[in-house]
């Protein structure tokens, strides 16, 4: 089962070979002693095998940032699940703003990511959010509870079971700009229920990040409620010393 908090690094597409060596070792010295902390560091695919030996029996997990729907054949330029597996990943992020915006990825193609992920037995990590627009019209529970709606109607709300969803509003993403912890807390708890309506079970054992700027400074405060299970953390990952403070911010 997923550990009760849990911090993970988004590197979106950043890194090298060398400087993923080193954030890695630095990661390692202070991550050791944190053992109930669990971490998970998502990274671009060509440095899933450098990060695979890096990491093996660390305790820190990783995944990737994306995976193809299908489970093979004439995709060009796709990654499927099982190639994540081959290479030990456990988790994976879906949906992330950033692409689903960039390529026009549609709620029914992230739901479809969303069992691919399931069913070989990857933890999928669920962004979910609203825009600034939508927040400022008052209607960010409509947008999140279809994006959750979707995954339910095609596949039932049973897929939540083991699952983490990230709530990230769009405008708090690399905006410096992070939710308040009333914000995040209100969506969360909007996230959990939406799930527990259909399947209470399953919302049960669902884990519900935050994402969207967080940095040492505010993930005190975010990390402390209880109705947040862990952060998706962007930009404070590529620096050492910031991810860190932000994993020993977890109470
Ligand atoms: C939100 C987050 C990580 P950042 O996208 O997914 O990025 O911390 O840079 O806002």
């Amino acid at each position: 089962s997923i550990p009760h908090k849990l911090v993970v690094a988004n590197w979106k597409m950043h890194g090298n070979l060398a400087r993923n060596q080193v954030l890695i070792k630095e990661y390692l010295q202070a991550l050791n002693p944190l053992a109930q902390t669990k971490v998970v560091v998502c990274v671009p695919y060509p440095y899933l095998a450098q990060i695979q030996i890096l990491l093996a029996n660390t305790g820190v997990a990783w995944g990737a940032q994306n995976l193809a729907k299908f489970e093979q054949g004439a995709h060009t330029g796709e990654v499927s699940a099982e190639m994540l597996k081959d290479f030990g990943a456990q988790y994976v992020i879906i949906g992330h703003s950033e692409r689903s915006t960039a390529y026009c990825e549609s709620d029914e193609n992230i739901a479809e990511k969303f069992m691919m992920a399931k069913r070989h037995g990857l933890t999928p990590i669920l962004c979910v959010g609203e825009t600034l627009l939508e927040r400022e019209a008052g209607v960010m529970t409509r947008v999140v509870g279809k994006q959750l709606e979707t995954i339910i109607r095609l596949f039932g709300a049973g897929a939540f079971a083991e699952s983490i969803v990230s709530y990230e509003p769009i405008w708090a993403i690399g905006t410096g700009l992070a939710a308040s912890a009333e914000q995040a807390v209100a969506m969360h708890q909007f996230i959990r229920d939406t799930v527990a309506a259909a399947d209470s079970a399953a919302a049960s054992t669902l884990k519900i990040l935050y994402g969207g700027s967080v940095n040492p400074q505010n993930a005190v405060q975010l990390l402390n409620q209880k109705e947040i299970d862990g952060a998706l953390v962007g930009r404070c990952s590529l620096d050492a010393e910031q991810f860190i403070k932000i994993c020993q911010a977890v109470p």
